[in-house]
């Protein structure tokens, strides 16, 4: 029987910082490190009850701020299966994180188990790991502290990246079951990810090394040793940018964060032509591609681009395997391309859907689907087979020998995918493998569509909760009146397109403006922008650069 005697005596040692509020938002807690320790610790409480309420399956509880600034730091849980957090739950989370008392985080606890039905007397299980940032220990040990104060049984991961975390929660629960997701250690997943892309890649022509840059963080010495188990001429890489040891450096003018939001590559780094280059963020879970041309111009291959070529990938193989009742469709958000939307459905002809920012509104649409590719533009994304997927992939009789080696390469993409969670190192190598596979420069890859002008700012208003959307962000239904001045100012331009939401990790709204040419979706964004500004209470400089 779990016994919340020892919580308030634990809890007194984590102070909650004064007039500080936590929200649990699209991707867990995330602000200040050194605010953190409270609700770092409160969240250890709450991973132990969740773990009882899914009878003792282990939860996982990952420390990491991604691709923000080295002095944020962030936690967020991982159900059983490495998917994020049951949405239901995080409001528990933001209620504890908030508590004034040590006496209210045990009233808390009390009142989860009533309501959630949760059987105390199942011994809970917790799964943990964080990314390199300096403020990770000391969190680490208020989250010791609250497993210890509930007698939690722990596995603790050290310094990996979040998709390795999801990986190691999902072999966890799945270890003893009739389908183990793999081995729940690093070398496992070193293992299964390497020999899946080794099986793939055999007897194709070798690539030129990948240039790697790290952001500085995690990503570094976990593709190093990835590299290692691979150990082959198919996985040359060289990983820039993975100085994890110097203070201040961590996604600082590198990452791929950097260099979607800057449309250039990582400060100091010069690209050769014809080179292979892509950026993971702080914590190894987005990726994106780019190259220069021959006249040096830049060139981004970002979530979209991953997306269309994974998704038409699937689609052909799907094909030559004679499975035409696999549908593989992709799942976007309202910031993919107009371009990459288009020819999603006019050129590959496969279902699209929209649905909101952040991770888990994605996967939940990609789970309805037979193969769901799904990605955010700014690079997060896996594929997902459904399981009725998988049993169509079972019960296939090839009846020619090409037949045959189109369902063991999508037997053998299965396993080269992390579906718990979109994960930079995994989606790198299946880029690879298609690359590889295909025979195709980066150059080629990204002649299946051109992207349209684009831009996205930020604007700081009075109070960004008056901002509500529908329609997968794209529309907005208050402040009243808005959404028809943004509709009055896109039919302006050809190809326009604008949405406005506020963001769920920072206290802004953000406004995305795309058209035919860069000079129109500059003058949309900063009209869109400007409207923004005036009409819903905007604060400090009015972004109004063009206008
Ligand atoms: C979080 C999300 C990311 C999303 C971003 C949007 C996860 C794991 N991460 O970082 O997917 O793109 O938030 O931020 O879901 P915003 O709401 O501030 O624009
Ligand atoms: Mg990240």
């Amino acid at each position: 029987m779990t016994s919340f005697a020892k919580v308030a005596e634990h809890s007194a040692r984590h102070p909650k910082p004064e007039g500080v509020t936590f929200e649990y938002g699209t991707a867990g807690f995330r602000t200040l490190g050194e605010t953190l320790a409270s609700t770092v610790f409160r969240s250890a409480l709450l991973a132990a009850l969740r773990s009882q309420s899914k009878q003792g399956r282990v939860i996982g509880v990952m420390i990491t701020a991604s691709h923000n600034h080295e002095r944020d730091n962030g936690v967020k849980l991982v159900d059983p299966m490495g998917e994020m957090l049951q949405q239901s739950w995080e409001g528990y989370c933001t209620d504890i994180a908030n508590a004034d008392s040590d006496a209210q985080v045990v009233h808390i606890l009390e009142s989860i188990v009533k309501a959630e039905g949760i059987d105390t007397s199942i011994q809970p299980k917790v799964a943990y790991a964080r990314d390199t940032r300096p403020s990770g220990p000391l969190l680490q040990a208020a989250l010791e502290d609250g497993l210890t104060a509930l007698e939690v049984e722990v596995t603790n991961y050290g310094v990996v990246t979040t998709p390795q975390l999801h990986y190691f929660v999902r072999c966890l629960n799945t270890e003893h079951s009739s389908a183990p997701y793999g081995d729940p250690t690093e070398s496992g997943y070193n293992e299964k990810y390497g020999q899946a892309f080794l099986r793939l890649v055999e007897g194709k022509p070798q690539p030129s090394t990948l240039h790697i840059d790290a952001a500085n963080g995690v990503g570094a010495p976990q593709v190093r040793k990835l590299a290692d188990a691979i150990a082959s001429p198919y996985f040359s890489i060289d990983v820039r940018n993975s100085d994890t040891e110097t203070l201040g450096k961590l996604n600082i003018d590198c990452g791929a964060d950097y260099v979607k939001s800057n449309q250039r590559p990582p400060a100091g780094t010069s690209l050769a032509p014809g080179g292979r280059y892509c950026s993971f963020d702080g914590d190894a879970d987005r990726i994106v591609y780019y190259y220069a041309d021959e006249h040096g111009i830049f060139h981004l291959l970002d979530g979209d681009k991953i997306s269309t070529l994974v998704a038409t990938y699937l689609r052909d193989l799907v094909a030559a395997a004679g499975l035409s009742d696999l549908q593989v469709g992709v799942v976007q958000t309202a910031y993919a391309n107009g371009s990459s939307t288009s020819y999603i459905k006019d050129t590959l002809r496969l279902p699209t859907v929209f649905a909101k920012t952040g991770v888990k509104h994605l996967h939940h649409e990609a789970e309805r689907m037979s193969i769901g590719a799904y990605f955010e533009a700014n690079g997060h994304g896996t594929v997902l087979f459904n399981p009725s997927a998988v049993d169509k992939l079972q019960e296939a009789k090839p009846t020619t020998p090409a037949q045959a080696d189109a369902i063991g390469r999508l037997w053998a993409l299965r396993d080269l995918i992390n579906e718990s969670v979109g994960d930079a190192m995994s989606d790198m190598l299946l880029v690879e493998t298609i690359l590889i596979c295909k025979g195709w420069t980066l150059a080629q890859w990204d002649a299946a569509y051109t992207d349209l002008p684009s831009r996205l700012l930020k604007v700081v208003v009075n109070d960004r909760n008056i901002f509500k959307t529908t329609n997968a962000e794209q529309t907005l239904t208050s402040p009243p009146g808005l959404q028809d001045v943004v509709d009055a100012l896109v039919a302006k331009f050809p190809k326009g397109r604008s949405f406005v939401r506020p963001s769920g990790t920072e206290d802004a709204v953000r406004v995305y403006a795309e058209a035919a040419t860069r000079s129109d979706c500059d003058q949309l964004a900063y009209a869109v922008a400007g409207a923004v500004f005036d009409k819903a209470g905007g604060r400090g400089e009015r972004p109004a650069e063009f206008l």
